[in-house]
């Protein structure tokens, strides 16, 4: 750990000295979280548009949204009067980190604040917030606690917008909060005035957060003007010089140079990337915030997760996953049962995954990728073929692999038959076996 090294410095030359921390390299798997008021109206257009967008959306006379918003709520009616129906009435922070857990993540991160301006926690620099407004809950709080009582292994995160569309103070679309059908203004609820945006509001709150509730990872967005040089530094210093060391880690939206990692938006790197990386998207087919309109039959297959996220980690990246909660707290179902089958098949098939290494020399071959586990206890070869691997695996690669080594398939216990001729790798794999996996059937060099 960094305990008896000197301070960070606020600069890009000293926070480059830090890296993505172990833990966060080995947790793979993480819960991306998007709630807010935006929850609210809970719509896009399906696969388009994200649906925490909508306030922005309904500003733009050529956007979907602003008919929608005009037809289904009425002119008058303001963005900031969903507030009060952001009401997490049933929102039961146990049930969700345990669901979490039961995914077989690693680790949550939630947003904070995006780019509304409606904060989760207490914060004293606006009453924009969930406590003084909507649930008068704090949110952040409520999540944290429990999982440090119920899940204490998940590690915890907090997404946080740098910019606020409608700020008064620093507005990002260059406008203070208007109706978008008569242009007229509307008040930014819960505002307190101030000075200077970065000084007096966004640099104290990324303070609360750090100091009050002593968060893993900040996964700022959108990066503009900032102090992220003082702040990540004061952050890093608050994790290494508590009575209990701990490493943390953040993001590459920041606004700065410096970064722990990288951050593919629906996208991944298709090849391997030495310099950690996360890639996030929602289970939904275009949305981090929650779609009502979004069928069912549009969200990702357990099939699609697990693909995804193997695909991920043999390039080096972690996969954080994001679901939308409602406005009133619950999870929608259909995340509910896709976290589940995910943590089936990571429940089984985990230590390919957790832990794990990139294979240096090939990333992926057709359909099979590749993972390892290095160090004295339990070291091993995986090859992951996404979708079923046949009657007999055919690996043409210099697979690592030696006499003596034992060869099995996860969740099918028994040695499977093999050769290898210096070239091809064949496994012998039985009907049993095939039968026995999903998603992605895992088989396991254990070197001898
Ligand atoms: C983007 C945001 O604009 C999206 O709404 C979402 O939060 C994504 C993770 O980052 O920049």
């Amino acid at each position: 750990l960094t305990l008896g090294t000197p301070d960070y410095q606020p600069t890009d030359v000293s926070l480059e000295t830090h890296q993505a921390p172990y833990w966060f390299d080995d947790a793979k798997f993480g819960i991306f979280i998007h709630w807010g008021v935006y929850s609210v109206p809970a719509w896009g257009p399906v696969g388009k548009e994200y649906a925490e967008w909508y306030w922005d959306h309904m500003q733009d006379p050529n956007d979907p949204t602003y008919a929608y918003h005009k037809q289904t709520y009425g002119e008058d009616f303001a963005y900031d009067q969903f507030i009060p129906r952001f009401t997490a009435q049933r929102f039961d922070p146990r049930s969700w980190v345990e669901l979490f857990r039961d995914a077989g993540a690693q680790y949550f991160v939630l947003t904070s604040k995006h780019h509304e301006g409606f904060a989760l926690w207490d914060t004293k620099v606006t009453d924009r917030n969930a406590v003084k407004l909507g649930p008068h809950r704090d949110l952040v709080r409520e999540l944290f606690d429990a999982s440090r009582t119920y899940t204490p292994q998940l590690h915890n995160g907090l997404y946080y917008s740098l910019p606020e569309w409608f700020n008064p103070a620093n507005p990002w679309m260059g406008h203070a909060p208007r109706n978008p059908y008569t242009l007229q203004p509307v008040p930014y609820t819960g505002y307190i005035p101030v000075n200077d945006y970065v000084a007096d509001y966004q640099t104290p709150q990324v303070l609360e957060l750090i100091n009050g509730y002593d968060p893993d990872i900040i996964w700022f967005d959108i990066g503009g003007v900032n102090d992220s040089l003082h702040t990540m530094a004061d952050y890093l210093n608050h994790a290494k010089n508590r009575p209990m060391p701990k490493d943390v880690t953040y993001d590459n939206r920041g606004g700065i140079a410096a970064h722990d990692f990288t951050t593919p938006e629906y996208t991944t790197y298709k090849n391997t990337v030495v310099a950690k990386w996360e890639a996030s998207r929602g289970l939904d087919p275009f949305s981090y915030g929650y779609n009502s309109a979004t069928p069912d039959s549009d969200y990702m297959t357990a099939e699609q997760v697990v693909q995804t996220l193997v695909d991920i980690v043999s390039k080096n990246g972690n996969f954080l996953l994001d679901i939308g909660p409602k406005a009133d707290g619950t999870i929608p179902d259909i995340m509910r049962t896709r976290l589940r089958q995910t943590g089936q098949w990571l429940a089984i098939n985990g230590e390919s995954v957790y832990g794990t290494t990139y294979w240096s020399k090939m990333a992926q071959l057709g359909n099979l990728r590749f993972t390892i586990r290095q160090g004295p206890r339990n070291p091993a070869f995986y090859i992951s073929s996404l979708g079923d691997p046949g009657s007999t695996l055919v690996v043409q690669a210099p697979v690592p692999v030696r006499k003596g080594d034992k060869v099995t398939m996860l969740g099918y216990n028994q040695p499977l038959d093999w050769e290898f001729d210096g070239e091809t790798l064949t496994v012998q794999v039985p009907a049993a076996a095939r039968m026995a996996g999903q998603y992605a059937w895992v088989f396991k060099i254990a070197w001898s």
